[in-house]
């Protein structure tokens, strides 16, 4: 494994103790833990040791000695502390949507828009239902082409952070409700437009009509999407069955169910029909929120990152 020095900030988080796996299985060594003043001095185990978190502040982080940082925090705290690690010489891959939508700043799903990796010191990484939006539809646009897309989501808990993740733990199963818990902006969720607005960015498609309706669900782990997609010319249920099997991210499954997703790194796609109130087709699809829609793909981006040697020396 290279001598990477590397740093995960908000590594005591649900993304970040998912980031803080993948490198320990994929034998990163150098590694450090960051976190806000709250969660500092505390240890995370990290292969079969301790790691003591320390406080992510603008001079810990602008100190150097980091060849790489991961950012899974909120916006704020990475609009704070995101440049302070680049002037620190760090490469940095943020999971805030700080930087998503500022040109000349990649928005990479990995194995969906790779080329949009440019050198740039700060990558960002897509919302997790966008992630797993571009990884159904790249396929699907490369077999016909993409002419509309609806979808209607179910996310779990734990894309709301640790917050939402005790918030579910505290009720009784049978008093799980449906949440609508982003803010709203006119008639849209955050997320809705967030949705959109990314798809388009990652897909390079600017004025690909998609609407959206996102919904919060009592489930702990991975998101779950009805899709609707229209394409440019014919495409039969078949024909996307093979355009899909063939995606390395993408696994064909019967009925796929969030816990089916959970703690695997493809995203479920089932249900491929015919939309019988249209001209397109319906699919079902699932993913683990925190990996390929978070931590997993972070780290992709930075096995990337360091195949090109795009990494400070
Ligand atoms: C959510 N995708 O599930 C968002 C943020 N992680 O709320």
């Amino acid at each position: 494994m290279p001598d990477v020095h590397i740093g995960v900030v908000g590594a005591t988080g649900a993304v970040g103790t998912v980031t803080l796996e993948l490198l320990a299985e994929r034998g990163f060594e150098d590694v450090r833990a960051f976190a806000s003043a709250r969660s500092a001095g505390r240890t995370v185990p990290y292969t079969g040791r301790e790691l003591v978190v320390e406080e992510a502040t603008p001079d810990a982080l602008a100190a150097g000695g980091l060849d790489l940082v991961f950012f899974s925090v909120g916006t704020e705290a990475s609009r704070e502390l995101v440049p302070p690690a680049v002037r620190g010489g760090a490469v940095v891959i943020d999971k805030s949507d700080a930087y998503r939508l500022r040109d000349g700043i990649p928005l990479v799903v990995v194995g969906v828009n790779d080329h949009a990796l440019d050198g740039s010191e700060i990558v960002a990484n897509p919302n997790c239902s966008a992630m797993q939006l571009a990884c159904v539809l790249e396929p699907l646009r490369e077999a016909a082409g993409l002419a509309r897309v609806r979808l209607a989501t179910y996310q779990s808990a734990s894309g709301a952070g640790d917050a939402g993740i005790e918030r579910l733990r505290s009720i009784a199963p049978a008093e799980g409700d449906l949440g609508m818990d982003w803010e709203l902006d006119g008639e849209e969720f955050s997320e809705e437009w967030k949705l959109r607005a990314e798809t388009r960015k990652i897909l390079e498609l600017p004025k690909l009509p998609l609407h959206a309706t996102c919904v919060r669900v009592p489930v702990l782990v991975g998101h779950a999407q009805a899709v609707w997609v229209e394409t440019e010319s014919p495409l039969s249920p078949d024909e996307a069955r093979e355009a899909l099997a063939s995606s390395e991210h993408v696994e064909l499954a019967d009925l796929p169910t969030p816990a089916d997703a959970a703690g695997r790194d493809k995203v479920l796609v089932g249900r491929i029909r015919r939309d019988t109130a249209g001209d397109g087709l319906a699919l079902w699809a699932v993913n683990d929120n925190l990996r390929k829609g978070a931590a997993l793909n972070a780290v992709q981006i930075a096995e990337l990152l360091l195949a090109r040697r795009a990494l400070p020396a």
